[in-house]
């Protein structure tokens, strides 16, 4: 969002579960990112993030200006918000029974620590992480199996404008990081690449770092062959 709106800034990455901690001490009210610090204030949430980016600088601006049009957009932008969970479930699930994709993920992350160490010492963060997003079997299982329906879902926003058009919208970079972290999961990447919600994904977020080996069981892909 910021890219888009030309705005500079400098990034600082978190590692999980440590962010709610550096969160608390730069006084942010809540403990998730993205959290924000500009002209002053602390803006938090990236639905919050991408209004507050409108009205400090409106041009691009990142929702329509027709009514009609933004209210399909927040209707995309909120729906993509909950989306995220689909497929955070799945990959905190795959890196508590291999952690070594991790490194992957790490590169070019700006942790303030060395990436190898960070690694070396994720397995309670991991553990953690996936115990705090509920990754369960049957939880990732009922993901896996809704996923394919999101898919269509995207799709079609993505054939009556909603998303995809000429300039990014919040909801476009609200849900395509997400399909591009689906991307970097072997098992999901060949359902989502060849498909107009692939297409954005790439578009809005042309490097993601992280690629992990099939992991999922079989019969838990059935959704994406029928
Ligand atoms: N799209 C959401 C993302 C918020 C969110 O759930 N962030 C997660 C990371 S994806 C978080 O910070 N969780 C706390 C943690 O992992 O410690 C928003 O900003 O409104």
């Amino acid at each position: 969002m910021l890219d888009q709106k030309g705005i500079p800034f400098k990034r600082v990455d978190l590692l999980p579960v440590i962010s709610k901690v550096v969160l608390k001490a730069q006084r942010f009210p809540g403990v998730t990112v993205p959290a924000l610090k500009i002209d002053g204030e602390r803006i938090q949430g990236s639905r919050e993030i991408a209004r507050t980016l409108d009205s400090i600088q409106p041009d691009p601006p990142l929702f329509p200006s027709d009514p009609k049009e933004r209210s399909k957009v927040e209707e995309a932008e909120a729906w993509g918000d909950e989306f995220q969970h689909r497929v955070r479930q799945p990959i905190w699930w795959a890196l508590k029974r291999d952690r070594s994709p991790l490194r992957s993920y790490s590169e070019g992350a700006r942790l303030g620590i060395p990436i190898g160490l960070a690694v070396r010492t994720a397995a309670p963060i991991v553990a953690l992480s996936a115990r705090f997003n509920e990754a369960t079997d049957d939880n990732v299982r009922a993901d896996l199996a809704a996923l394919p329906a999101d898919l269509d879902r995207i799709d079609r926003w993505i054939e009556e404008g909603v998303l995809g058009g000429e300039r990014l919208n919040a909801a476009d970079l609200q849900i395509a990081p997400t399909l591009r972290l689906a991307m970097t999961m072997d098992d999901l990447r060949p359902f989502i690449e060849n498909r107009p919600a692939g297409e954005l994904a790439m578009r809005a977020v042309p490097d993601f770092p992280g690629r992990t080996p099939p992991v999922f069981p079989a019969e838990w892909l059935g959704g994406f062959r029928s």
